[in-house]
């Protein structure tokens, strides 16, 4: 048998370059690209390798670890899983930092690759510098805290171990129903070492991923539960995207008369507009939606994980006779709720489900109740895409006045109703520091009416993932890209950059928190250092917004979550702080606009579209202006005891919350 003398590291990147794999189109290349950012852990070993033969891997330099495993895992997720990237990092801190971005992608059951650099095998110079020492048991290092993030882990201690663990990680990273991070930690001593691979290890492999048929007994079973309901209604997650199934949900749909509901990962698998797609459904639903999930006799999960933000934390579907049906690539998830689970692949089970159902002339019984539902809808969300700021005078007059007042107090009625009285006293403060008139509904409907329809949006986290599910309306397939597993900070701006290396023909948008933001947006950089132009829309509210209303909403007062100085009486109640967002961008060669008033958005955005490289607009936007819950429920951790009454009460509604809901 022919043997090749290679590092461990060499032998690595050659067997990258030559996986493929064939979802029933033919063979495409899986792995893109390395990211990396190299260090002593690294960069003698993975980095040497990827010096001298790279294959048709383009190597990437990251900016932080966090931000370019976010930037691969967008990758991988805008191209339905079918192409991955690879990240390396050194040892210790380098590593550890991918382990949020880890977390994220498995929770989104989302394929990377990570390869951390391992302090030394053979442990001669102990301890390495940015080496953890356990005293009880030195085989542990950083990298172990990856098991808790990955649905592969393994450590290549000898050269050859590379070839059964690479080979399991594929068959990881390739599992619709079973992927996420694979971490295979390289000690930067066995990176370097080689080794004699048998030649066929890196011969050109090609992974079939086959669909998952359903079984005609589940399939059967199915078709009979669905029979005997009126309401059925169905849930469009991110396995229907995944999965290639919206021709199928739409048809079926169509023939049977039954609507369905977006989760984040699923929505845009339809466009909004057709007529049974009720938009999207949960905590972060819409009013339509929502309101047929609580008389919906049967409600059908295709591809969902049913989260509690889907659910309503189990207290969504209230009709007293609801049953489940899932459609799911993991046995796992098709197993909630007590379901009548079929495991299979979406297109897959909704064509045999349609064929069954056929046979058995089966329709529903909405009637006119899906049109009506989806009109009313329409209602409410042109009302929020047009709440503007009471206008007249100033803004400082407007602070003080009568009249003002009770257009604020309208303003703040038409958003949360529990936090209203707060807004009161605090819109005229934030409409004067930021200088700004926009309410971030109106932002979104300007932002969603203006950008080119086949232009993709990103969120992640803070207030804009919620008014997005219920406000974003999205024609084209796959423009709505949503981490909601993690709902993870950070990831917006890197995923971004991931969308754009995977489809560079594409205007990206990522709407972005200023919370996010300044978490993280480094890899804004590499977006210009490759020359892959991304769109920030930074929607500056002066804080964390969203969890500000969740403190509040549950009888809490505000501690924490806005952007003050600390103030004389040492709490961080002071002024609030004012930030030069765009100035901030514009220090790396961003293109940047500043947005406080319709007229400067609309503009702006013009203008973003038409530039060559990366953009932000910073847009000033009135807090406690997001959308509000319709109608679902939110299991959270109140406190069962306090001097408050507020809390006391909020504490109280949590009980009969779950009074209503499902206890498993
Ligand atoms: C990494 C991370 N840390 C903390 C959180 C908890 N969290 C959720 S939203 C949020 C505030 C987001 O603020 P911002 O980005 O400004 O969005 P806004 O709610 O103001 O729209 C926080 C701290 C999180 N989701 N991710
Ligand atoms: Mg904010």
């Amino acid at each position: 048998m022919e043997r090749i003398r290679l590092t461990t590291a060499q032998a690595l990147v050659q067997f990258l370059d030559q996986q493929y794999v064939d979802f029933g189109g033919g063979p495409e290349r899986f792995v893109h690209g390395v990211f990396t950012v190299f260090g002593h852990g690294n960069v003698l070993g993975l980095g040497q390798a990827l010096q001298e033969a790279p294959g048709e891997l383009t190597v990437y330099q990251g900016r932080n670890e966090q931000g370019m495993v976010h930037a691969a895992a967008a990758f991988a997720k805008q191209s339905r899983r079918r192409k991955i990237m690879a990240c390396t990092a050194s040892v210790g801190p380098g590593s550890a930092n991918m382990l949020t971005a880890a977390a994220t992608a498995t929770a989104n059951q989302l394929p990377v690759l990570l390869l951390p650099g391992d302090t030394f095998a053979t442990r001669q110079p102990d301890p390495v510098l940015q080496q953890m020492e356990h005293t009880h048991n030195l085989s542990i290092t950083v990298n172990d805290a990856f098991k808790a993030v990955s649905k592969y882990w393994d450590r290549v201690t000898r050269p050859e171990q590379l070839m059964s663990a690479m080979l399991n990680a594929m068959r990881v990273l390739t599992d619709p129903g079973d992927t996420g991070a694979v971490t295979i930690a390289l000690p930067q001593d066995v990176q370097g070492e080689a080794w004699d691979y048998p030649a066929d290890f890196f011969r050109k492999r090609i992974h079939r991923v086959i669909p998952r048929l359903p079984h005609p007994q589940e399939i059967t079973a199915a078709a009979e539960l669905i029979t005997g309901k009126q309401r059925p209604l169905l849930i469009c997650g991110g396995g229907v995207r995944y999965g290639d199934a919206g021709a199928a949900l739409r048809s079926f749909a169509e023939r049977f008369a039954i609507p369905f509901g977006e989760t984040q990962a699923g929505k845009s698998a339809v466009p909004s507009s057709f007529e049974y797609n009720l938009g999207g459904i949960g905590v972060t639903g819409n009013g339509c939606a929502n309101a047929l999930a609580q008389e919906a006799d049967l409600v059908i999960g295709v591809g969902t994980r049913f989260t509690d933000f889907t659910t309503a934390s189990k207290s969504l579907f209230a009709h007293p006779e609801v049953e489940f049906l899932t459609l799911n690539a993991s046995p796992y998830h098709a197993a909630k709720l007590d379901a009548l689970a079929v495991v299979c692949d979406a297109a897959e089970g909704l064509n045999a489900l349609a064929a069954a159902l056929e046979e058995r002339g089966y329709r529903s019984e909405y009637g006119t109740d899906i049109a009506e539902a989806k009109q009313s809808w329409a209602m409410e969300r042109e009302r929020l895409a047009g709440v503007e700021y009471p206008v007249g005078a100033g803004m400082k007059e407007q602070a003080g006045g009568a009249s003002e007042e009770s257009g604020l107090d309208r303003l703040a009625g038409e958003f949360i109703p529990e936090v209203a009285g707060h807004l009161d006293e605090k819109l005229p403060e934030y409409a004067e520091v930021l200088g700004t008139s926009l309410t971030q509904t109106q932002v979104l409907g300007i932002i969603n009416e203006v950008i080119p329809q086949d232009a993709i949006v990103i969120g992640a986290a803070g207030s804009l993932p919620g008014d997005m599910q219920r406000m974003w309306n999205s024609e084209v397939p796959d423009t709505y890209h949503m981490e909601y597993g993690f709902s993870c900070m950070g990831y917006e701006i890197a995923g971004a950059l991931g969308i754009k290396l995977a489809e560079p023909e594409r205007e990206v948008y990522a709407l972005v928190g200023d919370g996010s933001y300044q978490m993280l947006h480094s890899e804004l950089v590499t977006s210009l250092q490759e020359n892959r132009k991304i769109n920030v829309l930074l929607l500056d509210n002066a804080g964390f917004g969203c969890i500000n209303n969740l403190q509040m909403e549950q009888g809490m007062d505000s501690m924490g979550t806005e952007f003050r100085y600390r103030g004389p009486d040492g709490q961080l109640s002071g002024d609030l702080m004012r930030i030069d967002y765009a100035a901030s961008a514009a220090g790396y060669g961003v293109q940047t606009f500043r947005a406080s008033t319709v007229e400067e958005l609309r503009t702006a955005l013009a203008a973003a579209r038409q530039s060559e490289r990366s953009t932000l607009i910073d847009i000033k936007v009135l807090p406690k202006t997001m959308t509000h819950g319709y109608g679902a429920w939110w299991n959270v951790g109140v406190a069962e005891v306090s001097g408050l009454e507020a809390v006391q009460e909020a504490y109280n509604r949590k009980r009969s919350g779950l009074e209503k809901a499902r206890s498993y």
